[in-house]
């Protein structure tokens, strides 16, 4: 092999004017922009998890500090993700620029760039776990690709910059100089073209796992369990709660997914190892054949402040955890159920709530007479009442390992937040809304409260600073359920002050005290200002 200097020389032959700026920019927007669309082409066919922009946005969003991410959740709601998507292009154009017009004389230091970026992409996907070891071409096309281009484009556009100087606003002429010009043109639409097309078929190839088709399988078999009707008196959304089960598409979505990981049941299988005494490598079928249960479950996410609207419930058909543990025989010793979705996030719940009968811990795979929704971790999710979802709840679920808590962290531990996260006893008020106005008279104040899995006992009103009154409740569904409840007022004009508290089948009585959701959930009273005229 001939490892000869001279053979590059024709390229990195250092240009005697520089390229215009906005010529070094453009050089380094579409170099940047053919590197993304190559590896997002390639990650279309391997596995989409690998497009090393999403992998990138993935490993920002795992090192975002939680306090961060917090107020993400809370200001952008589930469109925290596309501002993230949006800063990531800001950050990349600018660094794409920044390349360019570092190479205005020679291409070496945009090539430095574009390999650090491009290894910076490698190691986003790496970090991903989970992948195959196919997902590596990815990023590799990306980076080969975004030198390539670079370099390419550099030459053509220094070709032309040798015979013509100044402003690229007057750059132009004719002759070999609008030759070159020409045909620097022509290469940049072709490369911004190229991209565009290699994008968009990444795009298409990714959505060929048809998951849709897999999902109506499942509503067939899921359709079969006959839900338990909702009795009516258990919501009062005529006076402003939720409706007792939450509509699939109105469900509260929290997950660090950039990109919603797209799994066909046929494809899945749960291996269930660790501290147990026969490991299980269950398919889907092996699932469908299980006795199915239909459990109405209310989910609480732990960033939810006092008031917050991150809770939601749902019926939820699939096996119980009980029996898929018991089939492995779980060791003496295991005390956390460590659980791995595809996408690497883990949670761990404790074994002992987890084979708790009287809490129906699942392996779902139905909600609301559906298959999950993609979303919500088709084909397959954990559910654990009364735990908050972050150390239960593991969407697109594709690991089960018996360990130990002392051994294994989950993947918001380190991240500051408790091991171990009981849903705390809490209440909302739905109506009045806040800082809003309303006809004297009559008024029915309502919302919802909940203790999975204790169940709400009573529910308290305090109306101007007077004494603690009792609401009536809703019927309750389930322990495992939120229970609504609603008080009837007649107020004279002016403002008001309303503060609500509840009290769960054990007797405890929602604090007053206020803390954030860091480390295991907020408490706190509810409280809504309003005014009647
Ligand atoms: N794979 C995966 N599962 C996950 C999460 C996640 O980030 N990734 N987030 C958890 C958190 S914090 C919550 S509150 C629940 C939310 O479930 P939902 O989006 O179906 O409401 O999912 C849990 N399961
Ligand atoms: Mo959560």
């Amino acid at each position: 092999m001939s490892r000869s200097a001279s053979s590059s020389r024709g390229q990195d032959e250092p240009t005697t004017a520089p390229l215009p700026r906005c010529v070094a920019a453009l050089v380094g927007i579409l170099a940047v922009a053919a590197a993304l669309a190559a590896g997002h082409l390639v990650a279309g066919f391997v596995d989409p998890a690998a497009s090393p922009f999403l992998a990138v946005g993935d490993s920002a969003i795992d090192l975002t500090p939680p306090p961060l991410k917090d107020f993400a959740v809370r200001a952008f709601g589930t469109t925290d993700k596309v501002v993230l998507l949006i800063g990531m292009g800001a950050v990349l154009t600018l660094a794409a620029v920044a390349a360019g017009l570092l190479s205005r004389r020679s291409p070496v230091p945009g090539t430095v760039l574009a390999v650090m970026l491009g290894l910076l992409g490698v190691a986003a996907v790496y970090s991903r776990g989970n992948l195959s070891q196919l997902t590596v071409l990815a990023p590799a096309a990306s980076l080969s690709i975004g030198v390539a281009v670079f370099r390419w484009l550099h030459t053509v556009a220094s070709r032309r910059a040798r015979r013509l100087s100044g402003p690229c606003a007057a750059a132009g002429g004719m002759g070999p100089a609008g030759t070159d010009r020409r045909r620097f043109l022509v290469t940049s639409a072709g490369v911004a073209i190229g991209s565009g097309l290699a994008g968009l078929g990444g795009q298409l190839a990714a959505g060929r796992v048809d998951v849709e088709a897999s999902r109506a399988k499942v509503t067939t078999m899921v359709a079969r369990h006959p839900r338990p009707a909702v009795p009516s008196g258990a919501d009062f959304a005529g006076q402003g709660t939720p409706t007792f089960l939450t509509p699939n598409r109105d469900f509260y979505r929290i997950d660090t997914a950039l990109s919603v990981p797209r799994l066909r049941a046929e494809d899945w299988s749960l291996r269930v190892h660790g501290m147990v005494d026969r490991e299980l490598r269950l398919t889907f079928d092996d699932i469908a054949t299980m006795p199915l249960q239909v459990r109405t479950i209310t989910m609480a996410c732990v960033s939810n402040e006092v008031g917050g609207p991150y809770i939601s419930t749902a019926d939820f058909v699939g096996v119980p955890l009980r029996e898929l543990l018991a089939r492995a025989g779980v060791r003496s010793g295991a005390d956390q159920v460590f659980s791995t979705s595809v996408d690497g996030y883990t949670a761990g719940s404790p074994v002992a709530e987890t084979l708790d009968p009287g809490r129906d811990a699942m392996l779902a795979i139905g909600m609301n007479g559906e298959a999950l929704p993609a979303e919500h971790g088709f084909p397959a999710r954990l559910v654990v009442p009364g735990l908050y979802g972050y150390v239960s709840a593991t969407k697109w679920v594709t690991d089960i390992e018996l360990t130990t808590f002392a051994d294994k962290r989950s993947y918001w531990v380190p991240r500051g937040y408790s091991a171990k996260a009981p849903i705390k006893t809490e209440s909302r008020i739905d109506s009045p809304q806040g800082l809003t106005t309303i006809k004297a008279g009559r008024l029915t104040v309502a919302g919802i409260a909940w203790a999975p899995t204790k169940g709400i006992s009573k529910v308290e009103l305090r109306m101007d600073g007077g004494p603690w009154q009792p609401a009536d409740l809703g019927i309750e569904v389930s322990g495992q359920a939120w229970r609504m409840w609603r008080k009837e007022y007649d107020l004279a004009p002016g403002s008001h002050t309303v503060v609500s508290r509840a009290t769960d089948g054990s007797g405890y009585t929602q604090t007053a005290d206020q803390v954030g959701p860091i480390p295991d959930g907020a408490t706190g009273l509810h409280t809504i200002v309003f005014t009647m005229t």
